[in-house]
Order: C-alpha cells, then sequence, then structure tokens
C-alpha cells in the first residue's frame, strides 16, 4: 500500500515506444557493449529506494537441530567455520540475509576450536547458548557469555572455540561479506597455527568498558572500537535504567546503539548493532528508513509487521527487514519487557549521505 502514486509516463521520466528501427539500434549498441539509457533509466533510478530484498523469518526452533546436526558432520578443521548461514530468497546470488549483509548460525563443541583468520569482510558475533565460548581478536582472548555482543572487525586476526568442560556454543555470526565482495574488496588470510596472546585474558572489555572511563595512557588509532565485547550483564541493566527515565521512540521504543566509547559512533566502519527494549504490550507506530537489519530476539516474545505482513518471534528468532518496508514491533507480553538485538549497514548508509526516513501516513500497516 503506496501512499504516493508515482508515474513513469510523465514528463522527465524515459517514455520511449520502441519501433524496429530502435529495436536494431539497440541490437548495434550491444554488440559495442553500449546502450540507450532511456531504456534502463526508469529502473535505476527508481522513485523511491527499491530493496530486492524480502522481509524472512528464521525461527529457531526449526533450525537449532540442524545447526546442532552439523557437528556430527562437519568438523571445525573440514569446515573452517561449522556455520549454517540464513540466506534471503532474494539475495540467494550473493549470499546474503538481507540486502549486503551476511548471518549465519555457527555451532562450537566443547574442545573445539577454529582456526584463526582474518578478512576485509567484518563480522560480529551474539552468542545465542552455551558456556566456555571465547574469541581470540588479534590476541586478546574474550570469554562470551549468552546475549553478549563482539566484534572481529576488519582484518583483525580472529578465532574461536569452546573451553573443555564448557556447553556446546551456538552464535549468530553478521559479516558484510556480501557488501565487500559487492566492492571487490574482500580478501582472506589463514593464520599459521593459534594466535599468540598478547593480552590477559579480557583485556579488552576490562579495559574500556567501565563506567565511561578510558585509561588515560591509551593508545588507539583503529577506526572501530577498542571495546571488543558488550556484555549483556551491563547493558539489559543499562536498557532498564535508560526505559525509567526516556520515552523512547514511538517507532523503536528504548533504541540503544552499541558505540565505540572513544568516538561515540558505531563500533564498525561498516557494520553497527543496536539493542532495544519494546515495554510490555508496546505497540510502535510503524515506518521506513534506509539501511538493512537483521535483528535477533534476546528476550520475551512479541511480532512485527514488516512491508504489512506479521511475523511472530520469540528467543532466539532472527529476522530481516530490508531497506525502505515500512515495519513496526509488538511486544505480546503485558508484564515482561521484549529485547531486540540487530545489526546494520547504518554506517555506511549514514556516512555516505543516504539515510532517509519516512513515517508511515496511518500510523500503522494494514495486516495482509
Ligand atoms: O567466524 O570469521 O559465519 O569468516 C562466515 C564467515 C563466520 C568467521 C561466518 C566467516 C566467519
Amino acid at each position: 500500500m503506496e501512499e504516493t502514486k508515482y508515474d513513469d509516463t510523465v514528463y522527465g521520466r524515459a517514455r520511449v515506444q520502441t519501433t524496429p528501427e530502435l529495436e536494431a539500434y539497440y541490437k548495434e549498441l550491444e554488440s559495442l557493449g553500449a546502450g540507450a539509457l532511456w531504456t534502463v533509466a526508469n529502473d535505476i533510478e527508481p522513485w523511491e529506494p527499491k530493496p530486492s530484498s524480502v522481509p524472512m523469518l528464521w525461527k529457531y526452533e526449526d533450525l537449532r537441530h540442524l545447526v546442532l546436526k552439523s557437528s556430527e558432520l562437519v568438523t571445525p578443521e573440514q569446515a573452517g567455520r561449522r556455520v549454517v548461514y540464513l540466506v534471503n530468497d532474494k539475495r540467494r546470488d550473493v549470499s546474503a540475509a538481507v540486502g549486503w549483509l551476511y548471518t549465519g548460525i555457527q555451532v562450537t563443541r566443547p574442545g573445539e576450536s577454529t582456526s584463526a583468520h582474518r578478512h576485509k569482510a567484518s563480522a560480529l558475533r551474539f552468542i545465542m547458548e552455551g558456556e566456555g565460548g571465547y574469541t581470540v581478536v588479534d590476541g586478546n582472548k574474550i570469554m562470551l557469555e549468552v546475549n553478549d555482543f563482539v566484534i572481529t572487525p576488519n582484518s583483525t586476526w580472529h578465532e574461536h572455540g569452546v573451553e573443555e568442560g564448557g556447553k556446546t556454543c551456538i552464535w549468530q555470526d553478521g559479516l558484510d561479506i556480501p557488501l565487500v565482495n559487492a566492492l571487490e574488496a574482500n580478501d582472506y588470510a589463514v593464520f599459521d597455527g593459534k594466535q599468540p596472546l598478547e593480552k590477559p585474558l579480557n583485556f579488552s572489555p576490562m579495559s574500556y568498558s567501565g563506567a565511561g572511563l578510558i585509561p588515560a595512557d591509551h593508545v588507539w588509532d583503529k577506526p572501530y572500537s577498542p571495546l571488543f565485547k558488550y556484555s549483556w550483564k551491563q547493558v539489559y541493566p543499562a536498557l532498564q535504567q535508560a526505559a525509567q527515565v526516556n520515552e523512547g521512540s514511538p517507532y523503536d521504543g528504548v533504541l540503544m546503539h552499541y558505540t565505540n566509547p572513544l568516538t561515540g559512533g558505531h563500533v564498525m566502519q561498516t557494520m553497527g548493532a543496536s539493542m532495544q527494549m519494546l515495554r510490555p504490550s508496546e505497540h510502535t507506530l510503524a515506518h521506513k528508513h534506509t539501511g538493512s537489519f537483521i535483528y535477533q530476539c534476546a528476550k520475551g516474545k512479541g511480532y512485527s509487521i514488516i512491508g504489512g505482513k506479521r511475523y511472530d518471534w520469540k528467543e532466539r528468532d532472527i529476522f530481516c527487514v530490508p531497506s525502505w518496508v515500512y515495519h513496526e514491533h509488538v511486544n505480546l507480553s503485558d508484564t515482561e519487557d521484549a529485547c531486540l538485538f540487530s545489526f546494520h549497514d547504518l554506517p555506511v548508509i549514514e556516512s555516505l549521505g543516504l539515510y532517509q526516513e519516512k513515517a508511515h501516513p496511518e500510523g500503522r500497516q494494514k495486516v495482509e
């Protein structure tokens, strides 16, 4: 349901009736590696942003046993990364879950670890279940717990594992692989052996996540956050606290971005992440904006109406909102809050000046 009627027959839009003479002309241009702009102009210059992705929901209860089964079928050594990736029906060609973003669900059993590697794609993880999981980012070993968010930026060496005596860990990976591939700028290198641990365990979160304090003698010249892990134990109380004194957004509830504590900006150059809290029974208004989003429900249950269709989610379900598609969120509990983790390409959209937003003219969508 679109409020504005666009008409490609108006003056200023391409509207050439084809003739046998034009057909021959187009063929001749094609044979020379050329074309007439007016045959493609209306396609390549849409009136409004035109996503090719479709909204999708991936139910964890459907996927979990298949994720676990992968650990019987292949080893991390064989697979490199043992991951079930989630793919958008309209983005299979680029292995994207939405827009130019990739996501997957990775499983690691106690005592297992992956080899270390690095690539020009940036990665992030959101922990879904397990105990004793860790990631090593550029020599910093960091322990991970459920609902923690961790980054492995562009070109950092990284490997993951689960300690002996831990519990099988499952986490969501988010990468900008499709974007970096689209820009034809990706690369990949394998580290020879295990990374030497250059810092004490949990050095990054213990140095940078305390009460807004930054070590006075720190030296950091990297274009991403020195804080590699955002712990749910700190994030959830922070959200609850913020919710006490902030009304939040009518479109998003209490929405907070994970930030680089040195700049207040997004955690990495290409991907950002957020956590939002929907209060009991909250039903947000609908809006649409540019940027592609992948959500995971971290807590509670509810549904989102995306492009006029209802998608019910509960803890661990993953869903996407493509760029410029109307969406609104609902918390189905009247006693408990619901929390949605998301990651997105807003750092790219914003730094290129491509962000725009539009409220739904009727406040909320009609469900198809
Ligand atoms: O852990 O770096 O799901 O390189 C896909 C590609 C995870 C990773 C994925 C990757 C990784």
